[in-house]
């Protein structure tokens, strides 16, 4: 067995490539809480649980080293090799490789990932998250969670009642703390799974709470999500109230359909973490249940937000635009996916044909803003790629996401993007509609659903429809990692052009 998957085994016990059904009694597979969490405090964890037929540690090792034998437990088969000690510790942190495609566990430090730019996991279990990784590019982020990896299963959302944050790459190559996570706490009787291990309100004598509230909610951008109260609390009650949260990065916090109905519906259009909480009155009792809405795209997801947006700020045009991989022609052309060319109601397929297949669900697009997503299911699929909505001008203050006066984020999407195909994104200032000052624009770059960039805000002063200012903000540029999972490069731009020139060369990616 090789030193890194001895190293490995050391933090999770039973895997099946360290041969090895670590807490079980012998009869090969069924992991047994008890002897799992016993293997573990022999291995010098804190304890540990069986989660997916697999027991994870828990814990930093107290020793510092991790050292899990054969003989660790003679009742079980336990089939995993001896970490040696000048091997684990936190000062050989640089020499330490781990199977990066392992679910991740606490360990005796902290990874920086196969990026070696952070990989969004407190590996060490201190609540801090990549505190030793250098992150590569100011504005680039990463989803995180500070303390027990086991909550947040890569590439899955959180169990239970707990969500990611994000954290942002700031100057000096450091990365921010990780900003908006739920973190795994105490169960307490409440119908929540607080402790983020799929159960709730386990172990409470006595616990019998009236509502249930549900696991994180996994939804698309741009679609209507139900608030099903009838499924967290069926019974009678006086009063309801719905609340709802957006993330940082939406300007526009959309409300509720019926905010006092047991169950009603609310359009989500940007990408992101947010939490509705009910608050019911019955008699005198109050109950609560708040819980996450992922809200994740597939592929590419580019939105944009201005500070100038809507009738009580300047109401001006910004407009998004992404530049098709392999030429490097003028912005404004039919290698530029914009409003006039991009959207449901301004494709023309053929001359924007950049050889990506549509994508056959409609549910990635038929609810498109202003009227666009009907112009989709006119089409009969969802275009690659695509501008969800063009915002001329909006009404401040609107939080019905369904009205035309909506202060939508412009979108583009691509839901299959190449690998290894760069593409260039562009914020044009196209019309200040006579207001006078300056305008700040921001970009969000989504991967495969994740949160991947922040860029902005970057001032915009003159604008002249494409020969207006236009910043140049990112390339991106897509490949697998090494355990499948679709990721994104970003390389920021971050320079102000007038004209549409397609700017520098392409940037050099390392993937
Ligand atoms: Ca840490
Ligand atoms: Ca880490
Ligand atoms: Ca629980
Ligand atoms: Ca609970």
């Amino acid at each position: 067995m090789s030193r890194r998957l001895g190293l490995l085994c050391a933090v999770l016990l039973g895997l099946g490539a360290c041969s090895s059904n670590n807490g079980d009694s012998g009869d090969g597979g069924t992991c047994v809480n008890a002897t799992c969490n016993q293997q573990c405090i022999d291995a010098g964890y804190s304890g540990g649980t069986c989660a997916g037929g697999v027991c994870q540690c828990t814990g930093r090792p107290d020793g510092g080293d991790a050292e899990v034998g054969a003989d660790a437990d003679a009742d079980a088969d336990a089939d995993v090799e001896e970490v040696p000690e000048e091997d684990a510790g936190p000062e050989d942190a640089e020499e330490i490789e781990v199977d990066p495609c392992a679910p991740p566990s606490c360990g005796p430090v902290e990874l920086c990932g196969e990026s070696t730019h952070g990989d969004g996991i407190d590996n060490n279990c201190d609540t801090r998250v990549d505190e030793d990784c250098p992150c590569g590019g100011i504005g680039t982020t990463l989803e995180c969670m500070p303390g027990d990896p086991a909550a947040c299963p890569p590439g899955e959302p959180c169990r239970g009642g707990c969500t990611r944050g994000v954290e942002t790459c700031l100057e000096f190559e450091a990365w921010s703390d990780c900003v908006g996570a739920v973190a795994s706490v105490d169960e307490r009787c409440d119908g929540v799974d607080n402790d983020c291990d799929d159960l709730f309100d386990e172990g409470i004598p006595g616990c019998d709470s009236p509502v249930i509230c549900p696991d994180t909610v996994r939804a698309a951008p741009m679609s209507y999500v139900p608030l099903d109260g009838g499924s967290i609390y069926p019974g009678t009650f006086d009063s309801w109230l719905w609340e709802f949260f957006c993330p940082t990065t939406v300007v526009t916090c959309p409300a509720p359909e019926d905010p006092t109905a047991r169950d009603t519906q609310v359009m989500i259009i940007s990408s992101g973490t947010y939490r509705a909480r009910a608050t019911i009155h019955e008699g005198t009792n109050t109950y609560t249940c708040e819980y996450a809405i992922v809200a994740q795209g597939q592929g590419l997801r580019v939105e944009l937000n201005w500070d100038t947006q809507g009738s009580a700020h300047g109401d001006t045009d910004i407009d998004l635009h992404l530049h098709r991989f392999g030429t490097t022609t003028e912005w404004c052309t039919d290698d530029d996916c914009y409003f006039s060319n991009c959207k449901g109601s301004s494709y023309e397929w053929g001359s924007l044909d950049w050889g990506l297949a549509p994508t056959a669900d409609l549910a990635a697009c038929r609810d498109a803003p202003h009227g666009e997503g009907d112009e989709w299911v006119a089409h009969g699929s969802c275009y690659n790629p695509r501008l969800d909505v063009d915002v001329i001008s909006c009404t401040t203050g609107v939080t019905d996401s369904t009205l035309f006066d909506f202060c939508a984020p412009e979108n583009i999407n691509v839901d299959n993007p190449p690998l290894g195909e760069p593409f260039r994104i562009l914020v044009n200032y196209w019309s200040d509609a006579g207001f006078p000052g300056t305008s700040h624009a921001t970009i969000n770059i989504y991967c495969g659903g994740a949160l991947r960039g922040t860029l902005g805000p970057q001032a915009l002063d003159y604008s002249g429809g494409c020969e207006g200012d236009n910043w140049l903000v990112a390339d991106v540029q897509f490949y697998t990692g090494p355990c499948g999972a679709l990721d994104c490069e970003i390389v920021p731009l971050g320079t102000v052009q007038r004209g549409t020139a397609f700017g520098p060369p392409w940037s050099t990616f390392t993937h």
